[in-house]
């Protein structure tokens, strides 16, 4: 396929869109907007993975893999404990899996190669059928591997917002907007933009080991093309408010390669929830850090009239299109960027005290996880170890509770999931803390972490860095329940 056709395609894409806009709304949907996917009277919900094409800017239109024609997907809203039946259109010619992140679900229908989840074939369909008994901010996403394959698994567009709507709803809010924040057309580099100038200078590194590894690195993967959800910043319709309004935020970091910042000149954001679930102390903040994975829902009052930038601190990243406007109602100035007074992010701020997590921990058996990297060297990918090896299994036992003491021997942070489950934060770099029920954490560089839960999801459950080329290179285990 040459340039002239991509851009006809993303032309007759566009047309189509439009054409749909003037049925449905008399304006262009703002950026922060995307369409909705809600279970029929059945509890079905059809899906569709099948090349898209996603126009970031007039003259930025690229191809990729996507669900239901788009990339994001559509937001998938479901209803807590009602159970749903997702049919799985494969239109590509690979296996695919579709991973819903942050569910208490079976390993049959978590879409986990490495639990045995049943791939949905090239050409083929596969159902998923499951009951989301978690409520908030989940996600789903392809969860193939890469491997050296830049254009599979989570590098593609198959990736959206999932809400599970609580049973009780104590939301105050005047607009609720989803944003993913996202990078595009990734490429290997030798060169990495270091992005670590951005990380608390006065962390303790409590695993920097005494002589550092100096063989040289591997090939890491990069990009130079950002969006939050598919536009630019600049390129999509601003997101509209008026003053006085409460403004609720659900960002996701789809990225498979880089942990994120995002800030709002003027504004602060109180945080409300993580991966989804409400935190005990909404605490107001300038600045989010959103490790790959990692969901957090905020309100921002508006209450500094203007035409405001929401967008990644870093000047690159945001001028490369990781932004969006905010314009409040008969305002019309030049967009306006504030850098952050800090970028410093502490978990346990959201937190509690942490006296309830000793009481836990008093019960919890310890799985030291040793977390180190071998570098590949000229044009060759660096692989990961887990306690010595690449991709270990853990054996658990039911019912007892598990301490997981993190030790990020690496010279990069990681974000960390556990699937099926949902662990406790109990200590980051010897801070204590309690109360953040989390499905993923980024553990700093040459940094320490702990998280506390109980087996009792049983069956296989991944656990692996959220950065896809970490994970496909070694940085994952396989918990099996005894
Ligand atoms: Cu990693």
């Amino acid at each position: 396929m040459n340039r002239r056709d991509l851009l006809k395609l993303g032309t007759l894409a566009l047309g189509a869109r439009a054409a749909g806009q003037m049925v449905m709304l008399p304006t262009a949907p703002a950026q922060g907007s995307s369409t909705e996917l809600t279970p029929s009277a059945t509890g079905d919900i059809n899906l569709r993975i099948s090349p898209v094409t996603v126009e970031l800017a007039p003259d930025r239109i690229l191809s990729t893999i996507g669900y239901n024609g788009t990339a994001p997907g559509p937001i998938i809203r479901l209803k807590q404990n009602q159970p749903v039946t997702v049919h799985v259109t494969n239109d590509t010619d690979t296996p695919e899996f579709v991973h819903w992140h942050g569910f208490l679900i079976p390993p049959e229908v978590d879409g986990v190669e490495e639990e045995q989840t049943p791939p949905v074939p090239p050409r083929g369909s596969r159902t998923y059928k499951y009951t989301p008994t978690l409520a908030g901010s989940r996600w789903y996403h392809s969860h193939a591997m890469a491997m050296g394959d830049l254009h599979k698994g989570t590098f593609t567009g198959q990736f959206g917002c999932v809400y599970v709507e609580p049973a009780h709803n104590p939301g105050a809010y005047d607009q609720e907007l989803f944003l993913t924040l996202r990078d595009w057309e990734p490429f290997y580099t030798t060169q990495m933009v270091d992005m670590d100038e951005n990380d608390d200078p006065n962390a303790p590194q409590p695993e920097k080991p005494q002589v550092l590894n100096t063989a040289p690195n591997g090939l890491e993967v990069t990009s130079t093309t950002y969006s939050i959800n598919d536009k630019a910043l600049g390129a999509g319709e601003p997101i509209r408010v008026r003053e006085g309004q409460r403004i609720l935020i659900h960002f996701v970091n789809a990225s498979a390669i880089e942990n994120r910042r995002v800030s709002m000149g003027g504004h602060k954001f109180q945080v409300i929830a993580l991966d989804g679930n409400p935190v005990p102390n909404r605490a107001a903040v300038e600045c989010l850090f959103l490790g790959a994975g990692e969901r957090i829902c905020a309100i921002v009052e508006m209450n500094n009239p203007g035409v405001w930038i929401l967008g990644e601190p870093t000047d690159l990243i945001r001028n490369a299109g990781l932004g969006v406007i905010v314009e409040y109602a008969d305002q019309h100035k030049q967009p306006q960027w504030i850098k952050p007074s800090t970028l410093i992010w502490d978990y346990t701020q959201f937190g509690r005290p942490a006296a309830s997590a000793a009481q836990n921990s008093a019960a919890a058996q310890n799985i030291d996880m040793v977390f180190e990297k071998i570098p590949g060297g000229p044009h060759k990918f660096n692989t990961f170890t887990v306690n010595g090896k690449p991709s270990p299994e853990i054996t658990i036992h039911e019912g007892q509770r598990y301490r997981l003491t993190f030790r990020n021997r690496t010279d990069d942070a990681h974000p960390l999931h556990l699937h099926r489950h949902q662990w406790e934060l109990v200590d980051i770099n010897g801070k204590p803390t309690s109360g953040l029920i989390k499905d993923t954490v980024v553990v700093p560089f040459y940094g320490r972490a702990a998280v506390e839960f109980t087996a009792n999801q049983p069956g296989l459950s991944l656990f692996h860095c959220h950065i896809q080329m970490h994970m496909d290179y070694g940085f994952k285990a396989l918990f099996r329940y005894a």
